[in-house]
């Protein structure tokens, strides 16, 4: 898998993958990630990469031309791409299925947004797409180009060994994970499930799949509607509902009192 990643602030970016699992996987050669200064692709004396809005408006936008430059020389260095992806607010929303879709690729290029914008030439002009990494406003792309890079980098053979599964996370069942317990059994009075101490792992199983789904319920519903349920976790879900409501008309049944 080879990623090359274009920004004005590459010790930003370099940072983040010089450690754990992608910084292992760089030495080991699995990963032939690249961080490149956006400034090295000007051809004026001040390297200026930005400019102001035509129409007017706050702030500054990326101009086209270093960008273009840049990937076409690293065309010419590195070979030609498979993808170039800019990071935006106005992208489409970066998934799991879309690191899925970019880990089968084997080379592509992250562009990293900075200021109000890019050029939206750019776009056209390198048939780039768009992504963004959720709904809150960061200060520009490189944190999210890092969130890309990590996720994609999980999904190539060998780059996570046993510690980490990445087998877990694809049968995974698309519930939120059950929560979690390490020695010491008692932590301040508070006490591990006894359960998970029993030794019985039908037992065990059953109650993290009841926990699993119990936190997804109470946490992200929405998850839900897509999530693959055994018949078992069907029936809990049933219950838990009713359960739920229940409650809720109990507590409405208080209020109406007042
Ligand atoms: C006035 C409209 N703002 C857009 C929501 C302006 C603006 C805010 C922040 C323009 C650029 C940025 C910098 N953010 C990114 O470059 C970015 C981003 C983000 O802020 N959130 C989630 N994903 C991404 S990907 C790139």
């Amino acid at each position: 898998m080879k990623i090359d990643i274009l920004t004005l602030f590459p010790l930003m970016v370099e940072a983040g993958l010089e450690e754990g699992v992608v910084g292992r996987a760089r030495a080991r050669g699995l990963l032939d990630i690249a961080v490149h200064q956006l400034r090295d692709f000007t051809s004026d004396r001040h390297r200026v990469v930005d400019d102001q809005p035509f129409g007017g408006g706050p702030g500054m936008v990326l101009k086209p031309a270093p960008l273009c430059r840049a990937v076409h020389t690293l065309r010419e260095r590195r070979g030609a791409p498979d993808a170039v992806v800019m990071t935006t607010p106005a992208g489409r929303l970066f998934t799991q299925a879309e690191a899925e879709r970019l880990a089968a690729l084997s080379h592509f290029v992250l562009v990293c947004g900075r200021y109000e914008g890019v050029d939206e030439r750019v776009r056209e002009a390198l048939s780039a797409e768009e992504l963004s990494i959720g709904d809150y406003v960061l200060s520009g792309g490189e944190l999210p180009a890092l969130v890309i890079a990590d996720a994609v980098s999980r999904l190539v053979p060998g780059v996570v060994g046993h510690e980490g599964s990445v087998e877990a996370d694809s049968f995974s069942t698309g519930l939120l994970d059950f929560p979690h317990y390490t020695r010491p059994a008692e932590f301040g009075g508070l006490r591990v499930p006894e359960v998970l101490l029993s030794g019985n792992h039908a037992d065990i199983l059953r109650w993290r799949r009841t926990e699993a789904l119990r936190r997804t319920l109470e946490r992200r519903p929405d998850l839900l509607g897509t999530a693959i349920l055994d018949e078992e976790q069907q029936q809990l879900l049933r219950e838990m509902n009713d359960a739920h409501t229940l409650e809720r008309d109990r507590q409405r049944d208080k209020e109406s009192v007042t």
